[in-house]
């Protein structure tokens, strides 16, 4: 079954979800400008990415089911399924709402970022707590009489604060005022990305799969964690190397990691490297507000190769991601084929 089959299907379950969020609020009264608000702020912010995790929910139920397409799912059972999907997709949507403002974003998903559109500004901080409240409005409609409900609150809860750690890690590390690269590492780094991105990128997508499919034993969500944690910090180490090196058009974004002081992986890795002639560019030129000390430190991570290390990086971690999954245990019907999808979709991705 093609990719964008699987796509437009999932995408046609969304206005069907945006119905129901309108219908809870005519329920609590409120004015029509505050609902069209609420649906422009949906539709703006939810659907316009690449989908992967919503996607991955249904994909990873068909595979720990043994199903061969979506099409051999029950009709209410893909419904299910799908609205998980669209819970993470929500998750995203309000933690990007969020992200863009605090990182002074400018684009994102090829068009304006939301507090960027015309007379939002900072509407957009309760526009994000409204996108995260949508999650937990369906998820009582949809599971409440489901046996693991509690489990799927606490596992959104729990990843949602995870996120938050990491967030708060990435947003003092990077001060707007005071540049400091001595406070950056490696180790940093890892904390940061498998905190911001891993947990509800990769691990959520998974786990939420495993419960509608009965398959929660501790070894196996573990056999999960443990390779899906790695998978989603390679992931953003991509998003960091493509905010430096990838192209807006394609990235959908653009890159501010520079001169917003970021402990990215490539500073990080410039700064393992670098000689004290090559540190005194990146003291002077890095995360600061300007133009032309951007492009000096693009020239000066061209000139090192960090994109020569990266590739080398991910030849790295497709192999050992690889092996590990060739040792899943699947004896308690946990599929390693749900992490080589996974994997598949991200190596080598250049958006
Ligand atoms: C991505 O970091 C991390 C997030 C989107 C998590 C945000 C978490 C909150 C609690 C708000 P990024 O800033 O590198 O992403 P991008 O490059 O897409 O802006
Ligand atoms: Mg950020
Ligand atoms: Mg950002
Ligand atoms: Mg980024």
């Amino acid at each position: 079954m093609s990719k964008e089959y699987n796509r437009s299907r999932f995408l046609a379950e969304f206005p069907s979800l945006v119905e129901e969020l309108k219908e809870m609020l005519v329920h609590y009264g409120l004015p029509e400008e505050a609902t069209s608000w609420y649906t422009k702020s949906l539709d703006y912010n939810t659907p316009g990415g690449k989908l992967n995790r919503g996607l991955s929910v249904v994909d990873t139920y068909v595979i720990l089911k043994g199903y061969k397409s979506i099409d051999e799912l029950p009709k209410e059972t893909y419904k299910k399924v799908a609205l998980l999907g669209w819970c993470i997709e929500l998750l995203q949507a309000y933690f990007l709402v969020a992200d863009d403002m605090m990182d002074k974003s400018i684009t994102r998903r090829g068009q304006p970022c939301w507090y960027k559109v015309e007379n939002v500004a900072e509407i957009a901080i309760n526009d994000a707590f409204m996108l995260e409240g949508a999650i937990y409005m369906l998820l009582k409609k949809h599971f409440k009489q489901e046996a693991y409900y509690v489990d799927l609150l606490e596992l959104f809860h729990e990843v949602t604060f995870q996120t938050e750690l990491g967030q708060l890690l990435d947003l003092i590390t990077a001060p707007e005022d005071h540049v400091d690269l001595s406070k950056f590492s490696l180790e940093k780094h890892s904390f940061i990305v498998i905190y911001k991105t891993a947990y509800y990128s990769f691990y959520l997508p998974v786990v939420l799969a495993m419960y509608v499919a009965g398959i929660t034993s501790p070894e196996d969500l573990k056999q999960a964690h443990d390779v899906l944690i790695p998978l989603g910090e390679y992931f953003q180490i991509q998003d960091d190397y493509l905010d430096c090196f990838g192209k807006p058009e394609e990235i959908g974004k653009i890159g501010t990691d520079i001169q917003d002081n970021k402990c990215s992986w490539v500073v990080n890795t410039a700064l393992k490297i670098a000689t004290p002639e090559q540190r005194k560019v990146l003291d002077e030129n890095y995360g600061i507000k300007n133009s032309e000390t951007e492009a000096k430190c693009k020239a000066l991570f061209s000139e090192m190769k960090i994109d020569q290390l990266y590739h080398e990086y991910e030849e790295q971690v497709a192999s050992d991601l690889n092996k590990k999954i060739a040792k899943i245990d699947e004896s308690r019907g946990f599929k390693g084929k749900v992490l080589t999808a996974f994997l598949n979709k991200v190596y080598k991705r250049s958006k």
